[in-house]
C-alpha cells in the first residue's frame, strides 16, 4: 500500500438530484474505500463536486425556462446536502463554476497548447440560422442511422445506445428553434489522442508507463480493461477539446481565435478533481501537489461504466500531455443498477431519489447503504427492488446484526449489571464459527483478527459486497456463539464459562463497531455509544484493533461499564414498502399517459457479462442463402432449411415457423452460426444456427447483409 491516497468520485451533473444508481455506482464504493483507509491511518483525501458545465446543464435550463446559473445553484445545494445525509464523507465537495476551477482548467489548456498537443482544425458543424448559434451535440435531434429512432441526440441514441456524431443524424433538427440547421465552418482545437494511443495501450494492459510500473492490470476489473481495449482497437482519433457555447470555461482569451469558444466539458470536469484538491489544500494549509504529482500517491477514480473511457484514456492522456502528473492506479468502475426490472431514468422519474429516501426513512440511512452494497453492480448490472430491500433489512440487519448486539447488551446488563466480566482464558467453550468446534478465548480473538484482515483485503481489491459478507459473518458467528452455549441456561451452573462467553461476545460487538464503520457509519456511531466507547477515530482505529487482537488482547476491557442498549435496526412493515411500490406505479402510469401516443416503453434485457475478444473469436459466423424450406412434422415452431454456405450445404432447423411461411424464406440471405455443435431435433440433425433478431413482442426477423453478399463469407 502506498503512503498517500487521492480518491475521486465522478462529479455529478448539477442538473438533477441523486438517485440510487449514482449511489451504488460511484459514491458508496468510494466512501467505503476511503473510510477504510482512514481507519487504517492512511493519509487520504476524498474529493468530489458538482459538474456545472456542459449541455446537460444548458438543456435543463432551457427546459425549465431559466438560466444555467440558477440550475447549478439549485442542484448543487441539493446534491451536497444529500451526500451529507447519506453519509458520503468527502473531504471537499466542490463545484466547477468556482473561479479556482476555471483558472486551473485554463492553465491546462494553455500548457497543452504551448506544448503543441493540439491541432487546430476547421470543420463543418451544424449552425442554427434562426437563433444564430452553433449547435452542440445535445442541441440537435434527428433520426438514428442505426435503429431509426426519430429522437436521437447528436452525440448518442438513447434507444439503441449508439454513439453518434451530429452529422450522422438523418433529418437533423435544431432543438433551439426546430429549424433545419445548416453546416458552417468553425475552428476548434483537437487533442492528438492518436499520438497517445501507443503508451495508453501499454499502460492499460501492462501497468507500465515511462519505464515505471504504475499499476497491476490484474487488479483492474475485466469490464474496464475490455472497454478500454475496444476503444484502443478501433484506433484513437484526435478529439475536439473546445465547443461553440455560451456556458462553460472560456478558452484562455490570449489564444488567437478564442472568442466564443469554451472548453469541452470532458476537458473541464476531470480537472475538477484537481481544483477541488487545490481548494481543500488551501482550506487546510496543505500542499495539493503531493496528491497529484508524487509517485507515493495512489490516485483512484470511482465512476460508473459510462465514464470509463474518459477516465482511463482521455484524462490520462491529458495528464500525461501536461506532464508532472501521476496516473490513476485503478479505475474500479461499476456497472449499472436497475430498479424493479427497468433501467433507472431521470427523465422518466423511474428512480429512488436519495433525498426523498432520507426524508421518508429518517434514521434509516444505513439500511439503504446496506442494500446498495449488497446489490452493488461490481461486475455486472444488478437490480434493486423494494421487496428485496425489506427482506434484506428484516432478515440480515434486524435478525442477524441488531439481534446479536441487542442480546449481548441485554444479557450483560442482566448478568453483570452492565460491567464487562473478567475471563479465565484457560476455559473451553463451543465456538461460534463451527457448531462442532470448541474454542478458547485467544483462539477466538485470532479468528476475529483474521476476519478483519480478510475484510481489508476485499476492500483493497474493490470487492465491497464480499467485504460486507465477511463482516456479517462475524455477527452470524456471534449469534451462533450465544446459541450453542446458551448462557441464559448455564449462567448459574457454569458461571465461569458464561463469563468467558459473554466477554467474548462483547469483543465481537466491539470489533463490529469498528468493522461496520466503512459500510454503516451511522450504526457504528450508535454501537459505540451502546458500548460506552469513544467514537471511532478516522485515523487508525482499525490498526489499533488489529494490533490488540493479534497480541491476544481484548478490545473492550474487563470492568468497563457498558452503555444502554437500543435497537440498531427495526423491522420494516409491509405498508411502508407498499407505499414505495405504489409511488413507482403512479410514476409509471403518469409516464404511460404522457407517452400514450408514442411507443410503449420497452423492457430491455440486461447486457450479459463482459466477454473478452478471445471468447468472441471462437465463434464462426458466415453468410448463407436458404435454398429450400419445409415445415417439420409435429412441430409448431421449426422449419427445416437447406442453407448454401458457399463451400457446402447444411441442413439447419430454425424456430421461425410461426413467423415466416416456408415459401417466403427461400432465397433469403441469412447469417449462420457455422461452428455450433450439431444437435438432433425432431429426428433430424441440425448443423448450425440461423441468427435472428427478436423484438420486444417476441417477433423474429432474419438478419442479413444490407446488400447481397457471396455465401460463406465471415461475419466479425
Ligand atoms: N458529470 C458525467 C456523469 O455524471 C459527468 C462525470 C464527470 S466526472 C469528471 O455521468
Ligand atoms: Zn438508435
Amino acid at each position: 500500500m502506498k503512503k498517500r491516497y487521492l480518491v475521486t468520485a465522478a462529479l455529478p451533473y448539477a442538473n438533477g438530484p441523486l438517485h440510487i444508481g449514482h449511489l451504488a455506482g460511484a459514491y458508496l464504493p468510494a466512501d467505503i474505500y476511503v473510510r477504510y483507509l482512514r481507519l487504517k491511518g492512511k493519509d487520504v483525501v476524498f474529493v468530489c463536486g458538482s459538474d456545472e458545465h456542459g449541455a446537460a446543464i444548458t438543456v435543463k435550463a432551457r427546459k425549465e425556462g431559466t438560466t444555467p446559473r440558477e440550475i447549478v445553484d439549485k442542484y448543487h445545494t441539493i446534491l451536497k446536502d444529500t451526500f451529507e445525509k447519506i453519509g458520503i464523507a468527502f473531504d471537499i465537495y466542490h463545484r466547477t463554476s468556482e473561479p479556482i476551477h476555471h483558472a486551473t482548467s485554463q492553465d491546462f489548456f494553455r500548457k497543452l497548447y504551448e506544448k503543441g498537443e493540439f491541432i487546430e482544425e476547421t470543420t463543418d458543424q451544424y449552425y442554427d440560422e434562426t437563433v444564430g448559434q452553433f449547435l452542440a451535440d445535445r442541441y440537435i435531434v434527428g433520426t438514428c442511422p442505426v435503429c431509426a429512432n426519430p429522437d436521437a441526440y447528436g452525440d448518442q441514441c438513447e434507444k439503441c445506445g449508439s454513439t453518434l456524431s451530429p452529422t450522422d443524424l438523418i433529418h437533423p433538427k435544431s432543438m433551439l428553434s426546430g429549424s433545419v440547421p445548416v453546416k458552417r465552418p468553425t475552428k476548434h482545437w483537437f487533442l492528438r489522442l492518436d499520438q497517445h494511443e501507443k503508451w495508453l495501450r501499454e499502460w492499460i494492459n501492462t501497468g507500465k508507463a515511462g519505464g515505471k510500473t504504475r499499476h497491476d492490470p490484474a487488479n483492474w476489473k475485466n469490464h474496464v480493461l475490455g472497454q478500454c481495449n475496444s476503444w484502443l482497437d478501433q484506433g484513437l482519433q484526435p478529439r475536439a477539446m473546445t465547443r461553440d457555447l455560451e456556458w462553460g470555461v472560456d478558452v484562455p482569451p490570449e489564444i488567437p481565435g478564442s472568442e466564443g469558444k469554451k472548453l469541452y466539458v470532458w476537458l473541464d470536469a476531470p480537472i475538477g478533481y484537481i481544483s477541488a484538491t487545490k481548494q481543500w489544500a488551501l482550506d487546510h494549509g496543505k500542499n495539493w501537489e503531493l496528491y497529484w504529482k508524487s509517485e507515493d500517491t495512489s490516485l483512484v477514480h470511482f465512476i460508473g461504466k459510462d465514464n470509463i473511457v474518459f477516465h482511463c484514456l482521455i484524462f490520462p492522456a491529458i495528464l500525461k500531455a501536461h506532464g508532472d502528473f501521476i496516473l490513476p492506479v485503478n479505475v474500479p468502475a461499476n456497472q449499472f443498477l436497475n430498479l424493479e426490472g427497468r433501467k433507472l431514468s431521470t427523465s422518466k422519474n423511474w428512480a429512488v431519489w436519495v433525498h426523498e429516501y432520507c426524508a421518508e426513512f429518517e434514521g434509516q440511512e444505513d439500511v439503504l447503504r446496506y442494500n446498495m452494497i449488497k446489490k452493488m453492480p461490481e461486475q455486472s448490472d444488478s437490480e434493486f427492488t423494494w421487496k428485496g430491500f425489506q427482506e434484506t433489512n428484516n432478515n440480515e440487519l434486524v435478525n442477524n446484526l441488531a439481534n446479536f448486539v441487542n442480546r449481548v447488551l441485554v444479557l450483560s446488563h442482566k448478568f453483570y449489571g452492565g460491567i464487562v466480566p473478567s475471563v479465565n482464558t484457560e476455559l473451553v467453550f463451543k465456538s461460534g464459527w463451527e457448531p462442532d468446534k470448541t474454542g478458547q478465548y485467544n483462539e477466538e480473538l485470532a479468528i476475529l483478527h483474521h476476519k478483519l484482515e480478510e475484510m481489508g483485503t476485499e476492500i483493497e481489491h474493490f470487492n465491497f459486497r464480499e467485504a460486507l459478507r465477511v463482516v456479517m459473518e462475524i455477527s452470524s458467528a456471534g449469534n451462533a456463539l450465544l446459541q450453542f452455549n446458551e448462557p441464559w441456561k448455564t449462567v448459574n451452573t457454569n458461571a465461569e464459562t458464561v463469563q468467558v462467553v459473554m466477554n467474548l461476545a462483547l469483543q465481537y460487538v466491539a470489533v463490529l463497531s469498528v468493522a461496520i464503520r466503512p459500510f454503516l457509519p451511522f450504526s457504528a456511531d450508535r454501537l459505540r455509544n451502546m458500548l460506552n466507547l469513544s467514537p471511532v477515530r478516522d485515523n487508525g482505529d482499525l490498526l489499533d484493533l488489529l494490533n490488540e487482537l493479534v497480541e491476544g488482547n481484548p478490545v473492550v476491557q474487563p470492568n468497563h461499564a457498558l452503555g444502554v442498549s437500543q435497537h440498531l435496526f427495526s423491522r420494516i412493515p409491509d405498508e411502508v414498502i407498499q407505499r414505495q411500490i405504489d409511488k413507482l406505479a403512479a410514476t409509471d402510469s403518469a409516464n404511460q399517459n404522457a407517452d400514450s401516443n408514442e411507443q410503449p416503453s420497452i423492457q430491455y434485457t440486461p447486457v450479459k457479462e463482459t466477454i473478452q475478444y478471445d471468447d468472441f473469436a471462437k465463434i464462426d459466423i458466415r453468410t448463407g442463402t436458404i435454398l429450400s424450406a419445409e415445415k417439420v412434422e409435429k412441430s409448431k415452431k421449426l422449419l427445416k432449411l437447406e442453407v448454401d454456405l458457399g463451400f457446402e450445404t447444411r441442413t439447419i432447423l430454425s424456430g421461425i415457423a410461426e413467423h415466416y411461411p416456408p415459401e417466403e424464406v427461400v432465397g433469403k440471405q441469412v447469417i449462420v452460426l457455422a461452428n455450433l455443435a450439431p444437435r438432433m431435433m425432431m429426428g433430424t440433425e441440425s448443423q448450425g444456427m440461423i441468427l435472428l433478431a427478436e423484438n420486444s413482442e417476441g417477433k423474429l426477423s432474419f438478419v442479413s447483409p444490407t446488400e447481397g453478399w457471396q455465401n460463406g463469407m465471415g461475419v466479425n
